[in-house]
């Protein structure tokens, strides 16, 4: 059996996933790339689960890619063959920011300290990113003479705008969640020893709202960013005759008429 790289717990119904590498401040190994993987594909299956939660073990949420796994570190050997570092991107990260963009419930990322180069990317990949004020995020990539990876191109200059992207990828410096939170980087910074109980709050209230609804919505965001507002129209009305046919809103809009609390129960 592989060492459990994901640590992976259950309170009602939000599920919290630790990255655990913290020696080496939770960079991913192709071996941690794939747990996490496995564990948000079973998780996607498994309708126990309204909520997800992310964080880091340690001092760190993540340091990006493992720089030292042996799929990325250059063999500094005379006439060794270069690697390819899309066979990572490939097999691990694409995947992994598609899974975590289409989960049938929330994810919430709670950045516990320096989410660096991939580590941040998958984080702001995340449907809710909540930060303690002692966390960071580094566009490390262009440090060690890399392109931002991990949908960062397409995320960044959605979220911050194309100056402020290009400012962070360019420099590489490292951004305290405070200032990611007033550029509207992250949804929000709290203090570092609020962050945890504040996570599992905002998890267990996402986990008691009608999870098809959430996901269309964040589905609708983003074909939105690529669409005209022609096409984001119709797009919206074809996720809204799909969600007025579900159970969530005949409970949502019972609940409202009886004055009383929804239980939304579709996944
Ligand atoms: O390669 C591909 O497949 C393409 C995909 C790329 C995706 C990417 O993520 S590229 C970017 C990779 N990440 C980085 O370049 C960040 C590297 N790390 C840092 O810059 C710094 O560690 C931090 C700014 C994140 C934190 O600095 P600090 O001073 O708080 O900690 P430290 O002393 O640098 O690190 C502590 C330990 O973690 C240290 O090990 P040691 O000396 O105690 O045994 C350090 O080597 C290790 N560590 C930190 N980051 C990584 C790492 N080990 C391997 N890979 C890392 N990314």
């Amino acid at each position: 059996m592989s060492e459990p790289l994901i640590q992976s717990s259950q309170t009602a119904a939000v599920r919290t996933l630790t990255l655990a590498r913290p020696q080496a401040l939770n960079s991913f190994t192709s071996g941690m790339l794939q747990q996490l993987l496995d564990v948000l594909e079973q998780i996607a299956q498994d309708d126990s689960v309204r909520c997800v939660v992310l964080t880091g073990a340690g001092r760190a949420f993540c340091a990006g890619q493992d720089l030292s796994d042996p799929l990325v570190a250059p063999d500094v050997t005379p006439g060794a063959p270069t690697k390819d570092l899309g066979v990572m991107i490939e097999r691990y990260y694409t995947p992994l920011v598609k899974r975590l963009r289409s989960m049938p419930v929330p994810v919430v990322a709670a950045v516990n300290g320096v989410a660096a180069g991939a580590g941040a990317n998958v984080a702001l990949n995340c449907d809710i990113v909540i930060a303690a004020q002692g966390a960071s995020f580094i566009q490390a990539f262009s440090k060690i003479g890399l392109v931002p990876d991990t949908g960062g191109t397409w995320l960044l200059p959605r979220l911050v705008g194309r100056a402020q992207a290009l400012g962070l990828m360019l420099l590489g410096d490292k951004l305290p969640a405070a200032e990611a939170q007033r550029i509207g980087l992250i949804w929000k910074c709290v203090d570092d020893a609020a962050l945890h109980d504040e996570a599992q709050a905002l998890a267990q209230r996402l986990a008691a709202m009608p999870s098809k609804a959430l996901a269309a919505t964040r589905q609708a965001i983003d074909a939105a960013q690529l669409l005209p507002m022609e096409s984001a129209l119709a797009a919206e009305m074809a996720l809204q005759r799909a969600l007025g046919q579900a159970h969530d809103y005949l409970e949502g809009v019972a609940a409202f008429t009886a004055k009383r609390t929804p239980v939304f129960t579709d996944r």
